[in-house]
């Protein structure tokens, strides 16, 4: 493909659910424009508002473009050769001790072709992460319910008579789905919101339940008690769950006054809530958004909206089930990299800062790639720390995060739109092929050609298998039915899923059953001391930290109730301080009607380096099922600065 072709075809690799196929063109001048393409069925010609900001960042005044390697305390440009040699040297050291080598990967960028540095680490036996700073207490849930990770196709919320939006916040997060949502709104179907507000959801809503942060569960509960001493479960229904029996003598030993306390609802909310889940024929669609589960509670509060989307008969038939999400490389073959050797031993994620400490044998190289790890994990400073004290540290990025900038040698990479590959989403059954567009600028190169380089080097060599079969290996999967140059013309290809999941209520555990939840837990009461829920959310603008430092100047904001406690005591006008036992910042605070008084909200990827990174008030603590990070079971203080 020409440098710089007039119209191209590719695809966003960034860590987000949409999975853009993207037109690219280039004006007269050479100035590129991005546009979503209007024949691939999810993107639908639109994108985001990331995603239309996205050559502000590729052509970044700040962005690496050369290797850097350490010198006291800078960093100094140096070649590819000296950097790449420097890196090789460390790992020929540590070969017979693979464990003392620790490889962390991200998901900031995504693919087949992605998979060149797990290869590599898992080929050396080095250590790896486990655990997940993202959705997987999610995914762990529904494992437990359904047996699997199954959604049905975005185009069968068509058949829809009632949509009950449970915690996303559509136009910050998920763009796409906006747009159906805001088509069925259009034909008449009832969108029920369902969150602790504050959220960008007003324009998609007919009816809001506002809940304190943490306690979907009892609302779920609430509403299947009633149903259940109403005798109203089909019978056909109970017959397809396992753990019936239990369920309903857990709810029987609950009042309904205490369940809607806890979640701080009203009788009425409860009324709404019914009124969706039961009298539309089963086709209410539930559309779960990820907020819930970052919580200490997550998966249960997952698993309750299961049990009711489930028990009120609107799931394994068009028009019903619950949209949580699906593994981006089920309709591809991206193994090759897992395939290649077991990790010798793992770390777990949302708890690295300590796993780093404790580790025993000490970790004396790690290699970062795709993640500002440093940034984004709980107890953010004592990371930081923890991850100054390894011995040597490899981060491949194009700029200087958090995380780079406490490295020993930095690698720059390509950035989408400059690296070839082909990927699935988390949302939609599309397989899009990326296309290099443009070259990487100055020195930069493609994380595949960094560690094809890498693996050459060492005294033992990797080779990595030739691009060609591993892009060819990926679309060889029993759901697509597309040549690699077909892909590569047509930018997309969809994959052959049945539309409707679990059709007929048969599910993918041993049993064909739908596991129901068996435990309420109890939210622990909010103190005096820390009287407010943290919640650190997406910012509509930027992915995660991948916001420029002139976005992050004065104090970050901070939004609360106009109803909130602690405003009695604070002047609104002057910067105040968020404090947790974990460490404290100054901010600026705003009311936002409509926000659960028990909350704080802030956006979320502010960095260490400006003061903005909420990651150093939120301890390390992990979710109940999926090993996920509770970000959002942080309780903290807002107090006057003296
Ligand atoms: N407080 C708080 N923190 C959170 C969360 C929360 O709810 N609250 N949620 C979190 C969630 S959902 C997630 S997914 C994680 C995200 O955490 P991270 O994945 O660490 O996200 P980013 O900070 O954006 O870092 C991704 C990095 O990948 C780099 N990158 C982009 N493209 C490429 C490429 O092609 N090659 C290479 N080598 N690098 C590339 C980017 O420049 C960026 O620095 O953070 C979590 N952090
Ligand atoms: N613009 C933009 N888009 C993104 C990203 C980004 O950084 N920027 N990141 C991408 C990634 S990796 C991810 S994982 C997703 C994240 O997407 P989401 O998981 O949807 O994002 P969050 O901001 O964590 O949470 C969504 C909503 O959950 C609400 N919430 C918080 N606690 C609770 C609760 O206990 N119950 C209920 N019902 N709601 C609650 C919050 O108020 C928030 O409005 O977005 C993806 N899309
Ligand atoms: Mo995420």
């Amino acid at each position: 493909m020409a440098a710089h072709p007039l119209r191209a075809i590719g695809a966003c690799t960034l860590d987000c659910p949409g999975c853009c196929s993207l037109v690219v063109t280039t004006d007269a001048e050479g100035k590129p424009h991005v546009s979503g393409n209007p024949d691939h069925p999810f993107t639908q010609g639109s994108i985001c508002r990331k995603g239309r900001r996205m050559f502000e960042r590729l052509h970044a005044p700040d962005r690496v473009t050369t290797p850097l390697v350490r010198q006291g305390d800078a960093l100094r440009p140096a070649s590819w050769d000296e950097a790449l040699g420097l890196c090789a040297t460390r790992i020929d050291a540590l070969r017979d001790m693979p464990e003392r080598i620790l490889h962390i990967r991200g998901f900031g960028f995504r693919g087949a072709l992605a998979e060149a540095s797990r290869y590599l680490f898992r080929s050396l036996g080095a250590s790896a992460t486990r655990g997940s700073l993202c959705d997987e207490a999610g995914l762990a849930a529904s494992e437990l319910d359904f047996g699997d990770n199954d959604q049905h196709a975005p185009a069968d919320l068509a058949n829809a008579s009632a949509i009950v939006n449970w915690g996303k916040d559509l136009t910050r997060s998920s763009h796409h789905l906006s747009l159906i949502v805001r088509e069925r709104r259009k034909a008449g179907i009832p969108v029920l919101t369902i969150s602790p507000g504050g959220d960008a959801n007003d324009a998609f809503t007919d009816a809001r339940i506002r809940i304190r942060p943490g306690t979907d569960r009892f609302l779920a509960a609430a509403a299947l008690r009633r149903m259940v001493i109403a005798g109203d479960i089909p019978p056909p229904v109970i017959a397809a769950c396992t753990g019936f029996e239990h369920l309903r003598a857990l709810l029987l030993a609950h009042e309904e006054s205490d369940l809607l306390h806890t979640c701080d609802a009203r009788p009425t909310d409860l009324e709404l809530l019914l009124r969706w889940f039961r009298s539309n024929g089963g086709r209410t669609a539930t559309l779960l958004g990820w907020g819930m589960q970052r919580h200490v509670a997550g998966g249960e509060n997952v698993r309750w909206v299961d049990a009711l989307a489930m028990l009120s008969g609107n799931v394994g038939h068009a028009g019903g089930g619950v949209y949580y999400g699906i593994s981006s490389s089920r309709n591809i073959d991206a193994r090759w990299g897992k395939e290649a050797g077991t990790p010798a031993r793992t770390l777990c994620l949302p708890l690295l800062a300590h796993e780093l400490e404790q580790a025993d044998p000490p970790v004396d190289f790690v290699w970062v790639d795709g993640s500002n790890v440093v940034n984004q994990i709980p107890e953010a400073t004592r990371a930081a720390k923890a991850f100054e004290r390894c011995g040597f540290k490899v981060v491949v990025d194009a700029f200087l995060t958090d995380t780079a900038r406490r490295a020993d040698v930095v690698l720059p990479c390509a950035l989408l739109l400059e690296r070839e590959d082909i990927l699935g989403s988390y949302q939609h059954d599309n397989v899009q092929y990326a296309a290099a567009i443009f070259p990487p600028p100055g020195a930069a190169r493609e994380d595949f050609d960094i560690i094809r380089d890498l693996g050459a080097r060492l005294s033992s060599p990797v080779a990595l298998p030739p691009r060609e079969d591993i892009l060819r290996r990926a679309i060889d999967t029993p759901n697509l039915e597309v040549s690699l140059e077909e892909l590569r013309e047509r930018g997309f290809s969809t994959a052959d899923r049945p539309q409707v999941a679990y059709e007929g209520m048969r599910f993918a555990h041993d049993d064909g059953k739908f596991h129901l939840v068996d435990r309420l837990s109890p939210e622990p009461a909010l103190t005096q001391e820390y009287p407010l829920y943290l919640l650190t959310v997406v910012r509509a603008t930027h992915l995660h930290s991948q916001m420029p430092e002139d976005a992050q100047q004065g104090q970050p904001t901070v939004h609360v109730a106009p109803d909130c406690t602690t405003l009695a005591h604070l002047d609104i006008t002057r910067p105040a301080r968020l404090v947790s036992p974990y460490g404290e910042m100054p901010v600026r605070v705003e009311t936002l009607p409509g926000l659960h008084p028990d909350a704080v909200m802030m956006g979320r990827g502010g960095w260490l380096a400006t003061g903005w990174c909420p990651n150093v008030l939120i301890g390390a603590r992990l979710t109940d099922v999926g090993e996920g990070a509770a970000y959002y079971s942080q309780t903290v203080r807002l107090e006057k600065m003296d």
